[in-house]
């Protein structure tokens, strides 16, 4: 769920202060991904053990921790080649606690340590094997079996190579994972593998590398007989390995190597640029300096090498600039995020829109049965939010579906259905798990995600890559937007030669044109927001009113408000208002409206009268200038009109800064809001 760091250097001499300062930066680097605890294991000073640090909470308590051991870490002392690894957990089995946070070790003399990302669902099988066989568990991890099983399997070979043991123990795992593991027995390597959470390797030699791939290796099925883990460690009492042939070796000159593991980019890149995105069940070794990658079966369309790309992530993208948060320097980088989204796309000149991740699978989207729009959390909303604009551009029936619920359902879903899956972090489970039961069912698979080499974008047949840049502040804001526009081009391409929708797309591309400088424009509210703050953050609730093209902003809003402050928030339908939440109006409830003169004014207009009237004092996010709307309003947030279906973009940013300041007042962690984290890997 949460991050994995680990650093290998090879014949590159390092202080012993390097590497815990590396492997405790590169922690920060992912402490944005949502964490309860953190923890790292090195050698210890003396080299003949491995020492295990932890700690409940941040990352700083961690570094915190080392630092005050600095004698008995032997700070000083450099070492050719060593390994370290690290993690931040996000408890899914076990309380966060310092006994629970990994490293987890096999046995007392820490023989494999590992780092896990993910839950292992048939755990319980597998501790009840290993305590009969007479392991003792000393964490409520479902991790802890893996290391254990690791100890097991070693006793039973142990002539196996570590990769061979790694790979062993990962045949009997089920569930999520990705796993680092370090191990006394094998000093100087590092093994690493995935199945369902992101994992990467980098590589930084001294040249540049002779190679820009890396052969896999394939070996021998270790489950022959099928059946539960339990009855297979028994049955199958691990097969014999055959020798590798085939890795990659760095050139002469680049024997020095260092090797760096992590869950994403954003923690390598001020090291490296050069990444290898593992797949599911590949198993990367190090060994004397020299990556290899295994799998154990192939199939007939498996590759023979994993490609080393270079990634173009700039660090200081990746750094808060001179704002206070992550979250609000994101906030701020909307005016440039949005036309990143729509960067060599949209020509504005020959009003022409080409999505060049999908163009040639148009005719076939054409001609499917009905568009499904499946996603969690925000990009859900984004989109409830293009809905109705694709329902106008498309005529064809768009669903929308949160992908928890899509699941529990067993919707049916048909060869000619097109599903969008929409994703920031391109990792989510719950979307990936759709995605995975719609392709299944034959449907064409799009995925729309920020984040370039997520499972998502792998998995799909087609996609958009949005293009906000990183997303670091747990809750979503620029990637919203840009996941709106994305929709909204894809709107576009699909309605281009409907003769009778030539005026609305000159509309829409005229609002798409003006949309940097109408964000920049709305931003200018930060501190009348951040006044409206001041009186709203000592409130136990908040609800936020609105239809049409807006409902999705009060959701959106609503969403933001409660992640980011938790103050109940409630995002209602304005024309449900009498079909109950009116009862909740009174003089004391603060309400946002939202009220727009677009299709639906009247009707908003409506629910604002039926709001005052119960001595509500509406807070109203209207358009400039709307004089007759403000009215009513207690207070007003003016944005600048633009075509109705892209007005959403413009409503949603106060809302963002609002639950923004009204977190900074009420002083929660704005980046990391408790109980949450970016990328959501288990059900
Ligand atoms: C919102 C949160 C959350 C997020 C979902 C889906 O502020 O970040 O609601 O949108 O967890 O995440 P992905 O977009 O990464 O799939
Ligand atoms: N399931 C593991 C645990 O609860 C790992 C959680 C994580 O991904 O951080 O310890």
């Amino acid at each position: 769920m949460c991050g994995i760091f680990a650093y290998l250097n090879h014949l590159t001499p390092k202080t012993r202060k390097e590497v815990l300062d590396f492997l405790v930066n590169g922690l920060k680097r992912l402490e944005y991904r949502g964490y309860d605890s953190a923890g790292i294991a090195v050698d210890s000073a003396d080299g003949r053990n491995v020492s295990i640090i932890k700690k409940n909470g941040k990352v700083q308590a961690l570094q915190d921790e080392i630092y005050s051991r600095e004698a008995d870490l032997a700070f000083e002392a450099t070492a050719d080649c060593h390994v370290g690894i690290a993690h931040t957990r996000w408890a899914t089995h076990g309380t966060p606690s310092e006994r629970n946070a990994h490293p987890q070790r096999s046995d007392e003399d820490n023989t494999f340590c590992l780092v896990h990302n993910g839950i292992i669902t048939n755990y319980k099988d597998i501790k009840l094997f290993l305590t009969k066989k007479g392991h003792t568990f000393e964490s409520e991890t479902d991790t802890e079996i893996i290391a254990k099983l690791m100890m097991h399997i070693y006793k039973k070979n142990p002539n196996d190579t570590f990769q061979e043991i790694v790979e062993q123990c990962i045949q009997q795992l089920e569930g999520a994972f990705a796993l680092c593991i370090k191990s006394k027995l094998f000093p100087g390597e590092c093994v690493a593998t995935r199945r369902g959470s992101p994992l990467l390797v980098a590589i930084k030699t001294k040249t540049r590398l002779a190679t820009d791939h890396i052969p896999i290796l394939y070996g021998k099925d270790f489950r022959p007989h099928g059946g539960t883990a339990a009855e297979t460690l028994t049955a199958a009492s691990l097969m014999p390995r055959t020798p590798s042939t085939a890795e990659f070796q760095p050139m002469e000159e680049d024997k020095q190597v260092e090797y760096f593991f992590a869950s994403d980019a954003s923690a390598v890149i001020e090291h490296t640029n050069r990444v290898i995105f593992l797949e599911d069940d590949d198993v990367a070794a190090v060994k004397d300096g020299t990556l290899s990658i295994h799998r154990i079966r192939r199939n007939m369309d498996d590759p023979h090498a994993r490609e080393i790309t270079t990634i173009k992530m700039e660090i200081q993208q990746i750094m808060k600039g001179n704002y206070s948060f992550f979250m609000q320097k994101e906030i701020f980088e909307q005016p440039e995020s949005v036309v990143n989204t729509m960067r060599g796309r949209v020509n504005f000149d020959t009003q022409s829109i080409v999505l060049g991740g999908i163009k040639e699978y148009i005719p076939e989207i054409k001609r499917c049965r009905r568009l499904m729009l499946i996603a969690c959390g925000t990009s859900y909303h984004s989109a409830v939010a293009t809905r109705q604009l694709l329902e106008e551009l498309t005529e064809l029936p768009v669903m929308v579906e949160l992908a928890s619920d899509f699941l529990d359902r067993n919707t049916p879903v048909f060869r000619d259905d097109v599903c969008f899956f929409i994703s920031q972090s391109g990792e989510t489970a719950d979307t990936l798990m759709a995605l995975r039961y719609c392709k299944n069912r034959g449907a064409l698979i799009v995925g729309v995600t920020n984040t370039v080499g997520s499972s998502i974008c792998r998995e799909s047949h087609c996609g958009v890559h949005i293009n906000a840049g990183p997303e670091i502040g747990v809750a979503s804001t620029k990637a919203y937007t840009s996941q709106f526009i994305s929709l909204v081009m894809f709107g576009m391409v699909m309605s281009e030669d409907r003769i009778s929708l030539q005026q609305r797309r000159r509309d829409i591309m005229k609002g798409l044109q003006q949309l940097e400088e109408q964000i920049k424009e709305v931003l200018k509210l930060d501190s009348k927001v951040q006044e409206l703050a001041k009186d709203l953050y000592q409130n136990k609730s908040l609800l936020i009113m609105g239809r049409g093209y807006n409902f999705a902003t009060c959701m959106e809003g609503a969403l933001k408000v409660k992640e980011l402050t938790y103050m109940h928030s409630e995002g209602i339908m304005a024309g449900e208002l009498k079909h109950g939440p009116l009862a909740l109006v009174d003089e004391t409830m603060p309400v946002i409206m939202i009220v727009m003169r677009d299709p639906v004014y009247t009707k908003c207009m409506n629910a604002l009268q039926q709001v005052t009237a119960r001595q509500g004092q509406p807070i109203l996010i209207c358009e400039k200038g709307d004089k007759d709307t403000q009215e009513f309003a207690s207070r007003v947030l003016e944005v600048p009109h633009t075509v109705d279906c892209l007005q959403g973009i413009l409503t949603v940013i106060p809302l963002q800064l609002l639950s923004y300041h009204i977190a900074v007042l009420k002083g929660c962690n704005v980046d990391c809001p408790r109980n949450l984290a970016k990328s959501v890997t288990v059900e």
